[in-house]
């Protein structure tokens, strides 16, 4: 028995049996080609029937169909699509009627040919999750690559041609080439100014019309991250100005916090490694200078900025106030600078703000609040503590807040007596009714008169302990007057009531030694007055 084939179709391949070539997605019955066996044999025995080998090994018959006497192999109703699968086996058996009957086998391939049926995408993209994540360093020259976008198209070339515009996002800053998906700046960017972007950039059939999209299989969003370079300088913290003004009590002991200064670097690399420095310090007083180096009154941390005593007292500088020139700088030695006035002055000259709310509350309003008191009053307050309130009896109140502070006007200290004035004038209603929104229930002294009597300082100790040592010397130096004022009495009525008489001449230590006390009787004669008669004394020992 011999196959013909239609040879008008086929692709003859040795050995590998013949391929055919049809369009994917064909419809049902479509003709693929036509097998036709040849018997020698003639009558019923020469009758030959045609059909396909089956079984779970050639499961690809099941989309063909073949003639079983015609030998016609056409589609079915199956879908036959490319992207799918390819390249079917079909194994063709031709059998005859003989007895035994007679077989031939033929293996065919169908292959499938490409239609553009299949849309760009992002979706089924291997490795690929929206959103992507990519980056760019700053401060580097506008067309700087950023990425490759590339989608997919499940079609063969030249069905798979793709082409990308940004369709949302930040667009002026970043420009896409709509045929390589080359991803690239527009500018020179500056981390510091804004730290990431996005897009959305959509993949289309550049043959197709196809309408703008912000979201699909089609469309993924890009975040470009910008990476830091140190190129910033760190800057001081000043609040309204130059200035940090603060102060320092006249007790203050060596080593005592005074204030800490910050400066933030703007950039993430390195801004941990800046540097704070002392460069200059000057005292300043109207009158009688203290005659003392003050240049060395301060420290600094280089770490953290916290400004502490170097000397230990500072009564001599009561009245004036310290300039401290202070310095920060990064890693790459850019700087700034801030000065600090630290004003002398005494613990009961503070006042404090009495609010009815716990410290955790206060803390958090208590910027804005201070903020809103300036054009009010017209001077800065500036808190030195804050902590649970005080009663005058020295009792803690866990549900109040005192902040204490000292209020400054321009560069100088404002007297106590003036800022509790202003800042209790019930008159004021714009300074009642921001008291009222921020439960301010009082101006008060920061150091009550109990509390003050308590910590007041001399040396190290108490008033209260200096007193009680000089009761105990007072009592001391009575004690001792009064045991003086004793023995000069019993002295008086000794010599009165006819004691021997000791010289006061006499050294009592030495006339101890020439004298031999001892038991028994002494006795001298007196003559008498005018020599006449002899008087005999006795002394009995
Ligand atoms: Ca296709
Ligand atoms: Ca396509
Ligand atoms: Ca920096
Ligand atoms: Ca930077």
């Amino acid at each position: 028995m011999q196959f013909n084939i239609n040879e008008s179709s086929t692709l003859l391949r040795k050995g590998d049996g013949i391929q055919f070539n049809i369009t994917e997605n064909t419809a049902p019955n479509t003709f693929v080609t036509q097998v036709i066996a040849s018997d020698p044999d003639s009558g019923e025995a020469g009758v030959i029937t045609y059909q396909f080998l089956s079984g779970d090994t050639h499961p690809d018959h099941q989309y063909f169909r073949i003639g079983p006497t015609s030998g016609r192999i056409v589609t079915t109703d199956k879908v036959l699509d490319r992207e799918t699968k390819e390249v079917y086996e079909l194994i063709v058996i031709a059998r005859d009627n003989g007895v035994p009957p007679q077989e031939a086998h033929r293996r065919l391939l169908v292959r499938l040919r490409d239609l553009d049926d299949n849309q760009p995408t992002f979706r089924d993209c291997r490795d690929l999750r929206d959103p992507v994540t990519v980056s760019v360093m700053e401060n580097q020259p506008p067309e700087t690559e950023v990425a490759i976008v590339e989608g997919c198209d499940a079609d063969l070339s030249p069905n798979n041609v793709m082409a990308y515009r940004i369709t949302c996002g930040d667009s002026e800053v970043f420009s896409l080439d709509p045929n390589s998906g080359r991803l690239a700046t527009k500018r020179i960017l500056d981390r510091e100014l804004k730290a990431s972007y996005e897009l959305c950039i959509q993949v289309l059939d550049p043959s197709r019309d196809t309408p703008v999209a912000t979201s699909g299989s089609a469309v993924i969003r890009y975040i470009i991250n910008v990476l830091d370079e140190d190129d910033e300088p760190p800057r001081f913290d000043r609040g309204t100005g130059k200035i940090v003004t603060t102060t320092v009590l006249d007790t203050a002991l060596y080593h005592s916090e005074v204030t800490k200064v910050y400066a933030h670097d703007p950039d993430l690399v390195g801004k941990d490694k800046i540097l704070y420095s002392i460069t200059d310090i000057n005292y300043v007083r109207n009158k009688y200078p203290p005659n003392r180096d003050v240049r060395s009154a301060f420290i600094i941390d280089k770490n953290t900025g916290m400004i502490r005593t170097n000397f230990s007292q500072f009564t001599d500088f009561i009245n004036g106030f310290f300039n401290i020139s202070v310095q920060v700088r990064d890693a790459k030695n850019r700087r700034d600078t801030a000065q600090v006035l630290v004003y002398v002055i005494k613990d009961y000259e503070k006042l404090k703000f009495v609010f009815d709310e716990d410290p955790n509350k206060v803390k958090d309003k208590l910027d804005d609040f201070l903020k809103e008191l300036v054009p009010i009053v017209g001077f800065e307050v500036k808190p030195d503590d804050i902590s649970h309130h005080v009663d005058e009896n020295g009792n803690i109140n866990a549900n109040k807040t005192d902040v204490c502070f000292h209020a400054v006007k321009g560069s100088e200290v404002k007297p106590k007596h003036q800022t509790r004035k202003e800042l209790q004038n019930s008159q004021n209603y714009e300074l009642q009714r921001l008291y009222a929104l921020n439960g301010v229930s009082g101006v008060e002294n920061c150091v009550n008169p109990t509390a003050l009597a308590q910590t007041t300082n001399f040396g190290g100790y108490s008033w209260l302990w200096w007193l009680l040592v000089a009761l105990a010397a007072l009592l001391i130096l009575l004690a001792i007057i009064g045991i003086i004022l004793l023995c000069c009495c019993w002295n008086s009525y000794q010599k009165a009531a006819g004691a021997p008489y000791i010289p006061e001449a006499t050294n009592p230590v030495l006339y101890s030694r020439e004298m031999e006390w001892q038991e028994g009787t002494m006795s001298y004669t007196d003559p008498g007055p005018g020599g006449y008669g002899n008087y005999t004394y006795q002394v009995q020992f």
